[in-house]
């Protein structure tokens, strides 16, 4: 089990890492990465953030380690185009704590502004209980990130509530399906229909879509017959530190 003291000296110590998942278009081409936090703790080895973002929330740890993960996104972007490896989109996840917090929007800006990264390059994911919960502040926050010119996507989209029409009137770009409704694809006709449906109202509505958690071959052959934008899972690559990163931008012709 996790502990409040075990994060705050996580914190203190900084064990955080970051890692990246690219996502991939329809031509084969590098969409972006979304970066995911990892905990590599000294004793227990590697902890995903699934096992201790909860507890963060309810202590506000949530807070100190957001706030480290997208300056260090954002750091890691710059090192790429330094490096002549090109201007790559990242994908931060949210936590609602964060995009509820009044400051939240000047913590951003200054991230922006010290680390330099252009804020079209920038994109965060945002999961649909966040809108619901205090829907006009949320709308207000929305409304200014497109001002900025930050992408916004709603994540593992489906599982939640809400439908789409819902999205219509939000300042959003892009729809990220749950890997539950990929993982099941080629086995269920209802899974295949919600997928269908998902991408075909999100395009009637303006909205890219990114399938998550695409695992196998015959998965991403459908998809591609939906006509889904862009694909994010296994399939195509697994999360991966910085370096190996520069190895895979590299390495793509
Ligand atoms: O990478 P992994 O499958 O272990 O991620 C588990 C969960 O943790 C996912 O739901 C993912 O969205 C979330 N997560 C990963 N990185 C971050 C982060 O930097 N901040 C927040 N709030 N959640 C994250
Ligand atoms: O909630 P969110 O979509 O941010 O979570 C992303 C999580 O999904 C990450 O923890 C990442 O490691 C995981 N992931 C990415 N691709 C795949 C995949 O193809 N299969 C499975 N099972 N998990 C994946
Ligand atoms: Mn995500
Ligand atoms: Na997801």
């Amino acid at each position: 089990m996790v502990l409040r003291n075990d994060l705050q000296e996580a914190i203190e110590r900084e064990e955080f890492a970051l890692h990246y998942q690219p996502l991939m278009n329809r031509e084969g081409k590098l969409a972006g990465v979304e970066a995911l936090l990892r905990w590599e703790h000294p004793d227990k080895g590697f902890i995903s953030p699934a096992r201790f973002i909860p507890l963060a929330e309810t202590t506000g740890q949530i807070i100190p380690i957001s706030e480290w993960a997208l300056q260090r996104a954002c750091q890691d972007m710059q090192s790429l185009a330094q490096q002549g490896l090109g201007k790559i989109r990242v994908a931060v996840n949210l936590s609602p704590l964060q995009f509820q917090r009044s400051n939240f929007l000047a913590t951003l800006r200054q991230t922006l502004l010290t680390t330099g990264l252009p804020a079209e390059q920038l994109s965060l994911e945002l999961t649909e209980g966040i809108l619901t919960d205090n829907a006009e502040g949320a709308i207000d926050t929305l409304h200014a990130l497109r001002s900025m010119h930050i992408g916004v996507s709603i994540d593992d989209f489906g599982t939640g509530y809400s439908s789409l029409s819902y999205l219509k009137d939000l300042p959003i770009s892009t729809v990220k399906i749950d890997r539950s409704f990929i993982n099941e694809l080629t086995n269920s006709y209802d899974d295949a229909a919600i997928v269908q449906g998902i991408i075909s109202m999100a395009h009637h509505l303006g909205l890219k879509v990114v399938a998550e958690g695409v695992e196998t071959e015959e998965q991403y052959q459908r998809l591609l017959g939906y006509q889904c934008d862009i694909f994010q899972g296994y399939l195509l690559a697994k999360p991966m530190p910085l370096e190996a990163l520069e190895t895979f931008i590299a390495h793509l012709s």
